[in-house]
């Protein structure tokens, strides 16, 4: 948002297919995002080279034409060294940076001080690797960059962000077909959460919460003042909490009490507010803490209603099965809430919403269930919502790839003859920044490395990552009963030379502790995936394993994401 205005991945999953370079940062795509994988695999096929950046050996490293081996928390010297390569080696995309960019001298002498050789002391990278894929990305006819929390879960993971995007401005790797910059979505609706306004700044659609313009559309649709303070973030609710300053909490499908770092803090400060309201469709842990725990969420089988994807591409959801026993839908339990407390909300169907959000938000405008029904999945910004003129005979196939002539670069809306003059959304995001004139700049963030804020030493020789496998689901609430899989339970990965040197053996138990707290016991997995004097766990087993006891509340101030990915611990043989 702050670079294009715009919050949300720039490309769509097809492009993936087309084009010369994928570059996941961070991303354990294979086992976090295996749909969007699978396009990445396509795209291999048909030609393109994916280089992988993770400090680990993960799965898909066996399928990267490169692997660059970070050291955790060193990916903005990692990027800035990229930028140095292309700068240095004249490669960089003058005419775009001249014409769509601003800042970009600021960000010259930044990078600057970044030589391959000292991000190579730093990173751990080899410094003729850092040229290569400098080269690489810089020279591609087409790349796009895709991350995800080993960038992000860090104490200044948005100036990593910045890093990354600077990268795309610097070669004009954005805006055109087949080439982007992705922040992949967590879950399948993530994106549709921002979209909504589940944010403290913003309100549906992405508006900024103290545009004019937005507050007088909201209050003339919604008939009631909006408030004048801006909301919290969670990490801010937190220390509110702490500060005594919230005593209530209203939690929807969501289990903080396992899923936020330092989770011993976390639980105190659960335990200590006056009253606290859980909605899930499971008891968690978060649950049993509530004075009031409404078991009536239906999950999304048993629902109607939207999600909208990391592509912004928004999806119908049907009922299939009736929710069990006296489980409702969320938006029921709401509107009940809000009707209680005195407001006359009328919402029948989620339909009647998505309605009202339409209204909203202009980048929605266009896309009624009726289209959705038709066509399937249209991703945002789609403004025109008619259809009339298509014929009931026109192919689907042909529907869905009615945006083909984007291919060209011309524009985002399609040429295909079929559907000429149909809105079927947006493939890909920032054309504009290849109009003659652009009206609105991007800017260059010049950002500086600093690594993690908690590094091991001689009592905590261990650096801890922590993150996800494929088989199970973040706090394991929907996963940690499905034992049909592969390695159902949690897992420490240590590389074969630790393991020696403390003795123990693949399969042995271990004790994992940090300044935070205490994991008394979980399963070593003696592996090269990790190198010495780093620890991986993942922490979806968190009544057995709790692994964010030990993790650290190092938020980032600009992001209010804690340091999920670093911190420091100590390994013991466990009885
Ligand atoms: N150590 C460590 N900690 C992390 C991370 C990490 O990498 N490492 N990652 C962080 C990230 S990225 C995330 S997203 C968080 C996730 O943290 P959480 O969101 O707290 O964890 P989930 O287990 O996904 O919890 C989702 C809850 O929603 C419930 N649910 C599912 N469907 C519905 C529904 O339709 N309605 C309602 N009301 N409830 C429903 C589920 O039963 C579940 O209890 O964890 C964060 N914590
Ligand atoms: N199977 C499965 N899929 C999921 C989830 C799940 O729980 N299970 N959760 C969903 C959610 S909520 C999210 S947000 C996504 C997350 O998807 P991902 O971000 O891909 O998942 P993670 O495993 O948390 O972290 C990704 C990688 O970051 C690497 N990493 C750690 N530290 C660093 C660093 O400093 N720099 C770099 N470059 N890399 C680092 C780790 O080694 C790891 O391989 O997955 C989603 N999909
Ligand atoms: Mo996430």
């Amino acid at each position: 948002m702050a670079t294009f205005g715009a919050g949300g991945a720039t490309t769509s999953y097809e492009e993936l297919e087309n084009t010369d370079l994928i570059i996941c940062w961070g991303s354990n795509t294979m086992e976090c995002h295996p749909i969007i994988y699978n396009h990445m695999r396509r795209g291999i096929k048909n030609g393109a080279k994916m280089v992988v950046v993770d400090p680990r050996k993960i799965d898909q490293v066996k399928k990267a034409y490169k692997w660059l081996p970070v050291n955790v928390g060193t990916d903005i010297a990692l990027a800035n060294a990229l930028a140095n390569v292309i700068i240095s080696e004249d490669l960089h995309n003058k005419e775009f940076i001249e014409r769509a960019t601003e800042n970009f001298e600021a960000y010259k002498e930044k990078v600057a001080g970044y030589t391959p050789e000292l991000a190579e002391k730093i990173t751990g990278v080899p410094a003729e690797d850092i040229r290569e894929v400098a080269r690489m990305y810089a020279t591609a006819e087409k790349a796009i960059l895709n991350w995800t929390l080993g960038v992000t879960e860090h104490h200044n993971g948005a100036d990593a962000v910045f890093a990354l995007i600077n990268l795309g401005l610097l070669t004009g790797h954005v805006g055109k077909y087949g080439s982007g910059l992705n922040p992949l979505r967590g879950q399948n609706n993530v994106q549709g959460g921002g979209d909504m306004g589940a944010l403290p700044n913003r309100m549906v659609g992405g508006w900024q919460w103290d545009d004019p313009e937005a507050r007088e559309l909201f209050e003339e649709v919604w008939g009631v003042p909006l408030p004048e303070k801006v909301g919290k973030n969670q990490a801010e609710m937190m220390e509110a909490v702490e500060a005594g300053e919230i005593r209530c909490m209203y939690v929807i499908g969501e289990n903080p009490a396992q899923s936020d770092a330092d989770e011993n803090k976390h639980e105190r400060l659960f335990r200590s507010l006056d009253f606290l309201v859980v909605q899930d469709i499971f008891l968690t842990k978060t649950g049993r803490l509530a004075d009031v725990v409404l078991p009536a969420a239906a999950s999304w089988a048993e629902t109607e209603g939207t999600v909208i994807n990391s592509e912004r591409r928004v999806q119908r959801v049907r009922r299939v099965v009736d929710p069990p026993g006296e489980a409702r839908p969320d938006e029921w339990i709401l509107q009940d809430i809000a009707n209680r407390m005195g407001a006359n909300w009328n919402y029948e169907t989620a339909e009647d919403v998505w309605n009202e959000v339409r209204r909203l938000a202009p980048n929605f405008s266009g896309i009624t269930y009726e289209r959705l029904e038709r066509y399937g999945g249209i991703q945002w910004p789609c403004l025109d919502g008619s259809f009339e003129e298509i014929s009931d005979n026109t192919p689907k196939e042909q529907l869905a790839a009615g945006t083909k002539g984007a291919e060209t670069g011309k524009g985002t809306t399609l040429t295909t003859d079929v559907v000429e003059k149909r809105d079927l959304g947006t493939k890909f995001l920032h054309v504009e920044l290849w109009a003659e004139e652009v009206k609105k700049r991007a800017p260059f963030h010049p950002v500086d490395h600093a690594g993690p804020v908690e590094m091991p030493d001689d009592e905590y020789p261990f650096q801890l990552t922590t993150g996800r496998r494929l088989a199970f689901h973040n706090t394991g609430t929907m996963t940690q009963d499905y034992k049909k899989v592969k390695d159902p339970e949690e897992l420490i990965e240590i590389s074969p030379e630790d393991a020696e040197a403390l003795g123990i053996e693949n399969g042995d138990f271990v004790r994992v502790s940090s300044r935070r707290g205490t994991v008394p016991r979980v399963r070593a997995r003696v592996t090269d995936r990790v190198r010495p004097g780093l620890v991986f766990m993942g922490y979806s087993f968190p009544d057995e394993v709790p692994t964010n006891v030990l993790t650290i509340n190092a938020v980032d101030p600009q992001s209010g994401t804690a340091e999920l990915k670093a911190c420091a611990v100590r390994v013991e043989p466990a009885a």
